[in-house]
């Protein structure tokens, strides 16, 4: 099969070996929350400080954890792929581009990003954010929120992820369990717009079904190994057959 566009949709469970905790293991995130305690702009409107220390908490164990092998092994493969790459990741962790990843986007926000509510200004954002936080554009205090796509809200920069799915002959997700769409849904466009689907999860995710392709294992062993294959292969011409 020739394939030289790829798409790649990581979620929770590719930082899982870095210490995060993922959403639905059974001390997964979502046990000591309630998604619509924390999750909603309801949420937030109902009890800013709860989603604040929610959040500050996650922000701050940041600067407790390092990228894993599987982080640096994409952002290896992002620097060394002579055709198309994206890495659409669920995850609002910066792990992927401490590895070094360059062709990335955070489809459901950055922990490391603030949003102004007053002035609709995005910022970086890297310490505790909390109620009386001031907008660095129009200083604006008590309008800043983290910048996190919650239940409801439309993930970002959906177009550019729905022209990379219609273009890619090859689609890989690692480390999620396809339980929140729109992105469990990506892989049934990939498929349907004729890629090669693989699925690299410690075990079948609830979308598992639909891809032609399954290894179940660890992301910190096995993506290392699929990268392998895919650079091993790649005169770094031509696009690569399998
Ligand atoms: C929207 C940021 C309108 C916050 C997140 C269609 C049908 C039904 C419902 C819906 C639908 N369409 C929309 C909805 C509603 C909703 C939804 O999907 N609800 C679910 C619960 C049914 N979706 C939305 O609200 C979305 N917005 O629809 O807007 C719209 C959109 C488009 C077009 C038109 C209209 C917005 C959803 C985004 C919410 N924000 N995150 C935060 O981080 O706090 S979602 C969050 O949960 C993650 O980002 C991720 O997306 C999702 C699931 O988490 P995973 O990353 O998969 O983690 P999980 O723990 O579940 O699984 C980990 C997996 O890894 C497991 O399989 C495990 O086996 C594996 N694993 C573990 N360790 C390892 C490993 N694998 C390998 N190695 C390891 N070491």
């Amino acid at each position: 099969m020739m394939f030289s566009n790829i798409v790649i949709l990581t979620g929770a469970g590719i930082s899982a070996e870095s210490g995060l905790q993922t959403f639905r293991a059974s001390d997964g995130l979502w046990e000591g929350h309630r998604v619509e305690d924390v999750a909603t702009p309801e949420a937030f409107a109902r009890n800013p400080a709860l989603v604040h220390q929610f959040y500050d908490a996650r922000r701050e164990r940041l600067g407790e954890v390092e990228p894993n092998a599987a982080h640096v092994a994409l952002a290896r493969l992002d620097a060394e792929w002579p055709g198309e790459l994206l890495i659409v990741t669920q995850n609002v962790d910066d792990l992927h581009e401490r590895a070094g990843a360059q062709r990335l986007l955070h489809m459901h926000g950055e922990l490391t990003s603030g949003w102004c509510l007053g002035c609709n200004a995005r910022f970086g954002w890297s310490e505790a954010m909390g109620e009386a936080a001031q907008c660095p554009a129009c200083e604006t205090v008590g309008r800043v929120r983290p910048d996190i796509v919650w239940f409801g809200e439309m993930p970002y920069q959906m177009e550019r992820i729905e022209a990379a799915l219609m273009d890619a002959d090859l689609f890989v997700s690692i480390g999620t369990s396809g339980a929140v769409y729109p992105a469990a849904g990506f892989v049934q466009t990939a498929a349907y717009c004729g890629a090669h689907t693989l699925e690299i999860n410690l075990e079948p995710s609830q979308g598992s079904m639909f891809f032609a392709e399954r290894r179940c294992g660890l992301a910190g062993e096995e993506v290392p190994k699929w990268v392998g294959e895919v650079l091993g292969y790649s005169d770094h011409s031509s696009p690569i057959s399998l």
